[in-house]
């Protein structure tokens, strides 16, 4: 025979109990969260379900039976196919039209009903939904609960004269659950402060500071760029969007004393030369110590990649340190990408773009799992694995009339745990671009430190 823990273990599986950290409608903070719907999709657990339900019970003592809406509907179904008790069914709502009716089926005045709920907390839905049912004439003298949430509604509803029958209790739960090693002391310890109606504090996740990332992140660029980083104390990322050599190498030359790296876009210089551009460019980087990044985002198939990596006018493969690349080819498309580093474009900064949630986790998957890339480009949090590159930063504007959107250094340090922040034309476009670079890498290392 099963018991009644092993029956419990087969319904844990099934997801109906999630424990981290969960905000309740109420606002207040749960170390716990119970959604029992999951039960009603394996027949084979809801027909059980139903059976430990009816064994609790004096069955003599009842008419029908009703389940609070919508999440004990099918678990009454099944027990009034199990029991043969007729069952009602309890509108949400009251129809609007036609017989404006609350209850559905076949009762009359006098009868007495059983009371199918999911989940007891304070008890509130029971003690609306049974005068809904008083209403109709029909007496209510038993609920039965599959989990009592230990938060006070069993006892409010007994001391109302009603008899509470519950199946499990989330303390036994829990008790189950660190036995068979799926909770920890610490996390029934919480859950046990958490009923005794303590606020329960959760430790917040501490972002990593650079030395803790030089521990974690081993592509040879991402060392260098941290280095760099925690050396000029900056972590600021000067986007050069100018479109002749000599505004671009002026522009390095007065703000490479503050910058861990230089973005090009190399493709929009009006008179690129290789000789004129790139070899003095190259003498500044190591002049000023920094990288350069070509924000080439590649995006198509793997060998086409690869010619315009090596290939063409701009022959990026010799002289960048890193660039940038989206993933949307998949996995093998990045492997062209030998001896530099690539930043993957997890999500874009624009107005009405496409990278929502379930691409820019696929596109973390590839960034995590392939060697050549240390980075993403995202306006939001990445895995500490990865180095956080964040563009769209200005101090002075929301928005380029373009489709770009701006947020603050502090919003890219402390809410997206950012490693580095871009800034274009907040700094090039500057009078003074020398001394815009100084602003924002004081601000920017500034919201580092806070968010640490
Ligand atoms: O999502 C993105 C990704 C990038 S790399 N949004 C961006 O703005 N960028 C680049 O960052 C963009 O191509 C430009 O070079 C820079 C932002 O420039 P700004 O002038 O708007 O600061």
């Amino acid at each position: 025979m099963e018991t009644k823990k092993e029956f419990f273990l087969e319904c844990y599986k099934l997801g109906i109990i999630k424990f981290g950290r969960f905000t309740l409608k109420s606002g207040i903070e749960s170390p716990f969260y119970v959604d029992l719907r999951p039960l009603a999709s394996d027949p084979k657990i809801l027909k059980k379900l139903a059976n430990y339900l009816l064994d609790m019970l004096p069955l003599d003592n009842f008419d029908l039976i009703c389940g609070v809406p919508y999440a004990a509907l099918p678990m009454a179904t099944a027990m009034s196919l199990e029991s043969y008790l007729p069952l009602i069914i309890k509108r949400k709502e009251a129809k609007q039209y036609g017989t404006k009716k609350m209850l559905e089926g076949i009762f009359t005045k006098g009868q007495n009903c059983l009371l199918v709920e999911d989940v007891i907390t304070s008890g509130t839905s029971l003690l609306e939904t049974i005068p809904e049912i008083e209403n109709e004439g029909i007496s209510v003298s038993d609920i039965v609960v599959v989990l009592d949430r230990q938060q006070g509604g069993k006892e409010i509803l007994e001391s109302k004269g009603f008899r509470v029958h519950t199946l499990f209790t989330i303390s036994e739960v829990c008790e189950m659950l660190k036995e068979e090693g799926h909770l920890t002391d610490d996390e029934v310890e919480r859950i046990n402060d958490f009923l005794s109606g303590n606020v329960v504090r959760f430790e917040e996740e501490k972002r990593l500071s650079y030395e803790e990332k030089l521990e974690i992140c081993d592509h040879t660029v991402a060392q260098k760029l941290l280095q760099i980083a925690l050396e000029k104390k900056s972590n600021l990322i000067v986007s050069a969007d100018v479109t002749t050599t000599k505004e671009l190498l002026e522009l390095a030359e007065k703000v490479g004393p503050h910058i861990v790296a230089l973005k090009t876009h190399i493709d929009i210089l009006l008179d690129f030369d290789a000789d004129q551009t790139i070899l003095p460019l190259k003498d500044l980087a190591q002049k000023y110590n920094f990288l350069i990044m070509e924000d080439r985002k590649f995006a198509d198939i793997g060998n086409t990649q690869e010619l315009q990596f090596a290939y063409g006018t701009y022959k990026i493969s010799n002289w960048a340190d890193l660039v940038t690349a989206q993933v949307i080819a998949g996995y093998e498309s990045l492997d062209c990408f030998r001896n530099v580093g690539v930043v993957a474009i997890i999500g874009m900064s624009s107005h009405g773009n496409l990278t929502d949630q379930n691409y820019r986790d696929e596109a973390t998957k590839i960034a995590l799992s392939h060697p050549n890339v240390f980075g993403g480009v995202s306006q939001n949090k990445i895995p500490n694995e990865l180095l956080l590159f964040t563009p769209g930063v200005n101090l002075a504007h929301t928005g380029d009339g373009k489709g770009q959107q701006y947020n603050t250094p502090e919003h890219a340090f402390t809410k997206l745990e950012s490693d580095f922040i871009i800034v274009g034309r907040g700094i090039y476009k500057a009078d003074d671009a020398e001394q815009s670079a100084l602003t924002y890498k004081i601000a920017g290392w500034n919201a580092y430190e806070a968010s640490l």
